[in-house]
């Protein structure tokens, strides 16, 4: 029972609670979690996945239920994350989401795990990574990442897809203030939802010439909030599609998983697929390495040290130099 290995085997055999349990433990951390993540390393890299980010209450539960109710539809199997930044486990916005997706809750080819922040953001991000490789590993076809798309952590997060869909609603879009956060560059396909509302029409105008990336003029006549150029120039082969969706109802959701295997085919013969899965590897692993040399640094100096450090730093005692090489010294 206890053994992770053995729990891993189960969960890929359908054993939904051994999957929960497997889960929480690599949540958790620590030693058996690190033997788990290195166990089912190889497994992973089978799984398509699809970041669904956007303002909050703009449709994403709803949208990522209709989602994987169109690849049920296909006899996929899909595993929903749903990435919450700010609310403790007990909280509204997951009970929220349960409801949202009970349609797909109760289906056996789906399964969803809310993650909430416990810890620093940045713990968030691998603790996401860490649930979405298992959720590849036991074999989900599908895997759904919800986040919202308010800071640089939920984006990162949503980043780390193969496709990105970037939802908007009327109202909460209205204005270019709502839509800068760094979210439309990582668009791979714009929706925008609750299409059945008011204002809908104005903004799908706003993301459109929002997008006419082609225009630099337009760019800087708004100045930095308008600063959208695409962080990946790689992508310049693909124009974001910008479409309408009511996800209650269901409309237009054909044409967004549609939209979704146009872009994956489009990974695949650009090999933008592979090498945006390679800048993401270099990427994690950067992260890691930066992460356990600096807790190691930290224990080694201890906190006392490392403060006075940064009260020399503040009185201009010492310049940035001379504190790292303090701290590297005898690192080895
Ligand atoms: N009219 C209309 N309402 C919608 C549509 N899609 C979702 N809603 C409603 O909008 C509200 C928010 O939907 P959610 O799916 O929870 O939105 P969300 O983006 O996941 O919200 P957070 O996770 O809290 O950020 C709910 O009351 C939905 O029923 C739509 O297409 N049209
Ligand atoms: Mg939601």
């Amino acid at each position: 029972m206890g053994d992770p290995i053995a729990l891993f085997e189960r969960a890929r055999a359908g054993d939904r609670r051994a999957l929960a349990r497997m889960l929480s433990l690599l949540e958790e951390g620590g030693e058996a979690a690190a033997r788990l993540s290195a166990h089912l390393f190889p497994y992973t890299g089978n799984a398509y996945v699809i970041g669904i980010t956007g303002p909050p209450g703009s449709g994403k539960s709803t949208l990522v239920n209709a989602l994987a109710r169109a690849y049920r539809d296909r006899g996929e199997t899909v595993g929903i994350i749903a990435v919450d930044p700010t609310s403790p486990f007990t909280g509204g916005a997951l009970l929220g989401d349960r409801i949202r997706m009970q349609d797909v809750a109760m289906d056996p080819g789906v399964f969803i795990r809310s993650m909430a922040t416990r810890g620093s953001l940045g713990g968030l991000a691998r603790a996401t990574q860490e649930v979405l490789r298992a959720l590849d590993a036991v074999g989900f076809q599908r895997i759904l990442v919800e986040t919202v798309g308010a800071g640089q952590v939920e984006v990162d997060i949503a980043r780390a897809a193969d496709t990105v869909v970037v939802v908007q609603a009327p109202g909460l879009g209205d204005d270019i203030q709502a839509i800068k956060a760094g979210i439309l560059e990582i668009a791979d396909i714009l929706v925008v939802n609750k299409a059945d509302r008011e204002g809908a029409a104005a903004t799908l105008h706003i993301l459109r010439s929002m997008l006419s990336l082609g225009q630099p003029a337009v760019i800087r006549h708004h100045g930095q909030t308008m600063a959208i150029q695409r962080v990946e120039p790689a992508t310049e082969g693909w124009t974001p599609p910008i479409l309408q969706t009511v996800a209650l109802s269901g409309q237009g959701i054909p044409e967004l998983v549609e939209a979704i295997e146009r872009h994956r085919v489009y990974l695949e013969q650009s090999g933008e697929g592979e090498a945006r899965r390679r800048r993401r590897v270099a990427e994690e692993l950067a992260a890691r390495v930066r992460e356990r040399l600096w807790a190691r640094i930290a224990q080694r100096v201890g906190r006392a040290r490392l403060d006075g450090l940064v009260d020399q730093l503040v009185r201009r005692e010492i310049d940035f130099s001379t504190a790292v090489e303090q701290l590297l010294e005898g690192l080895g």
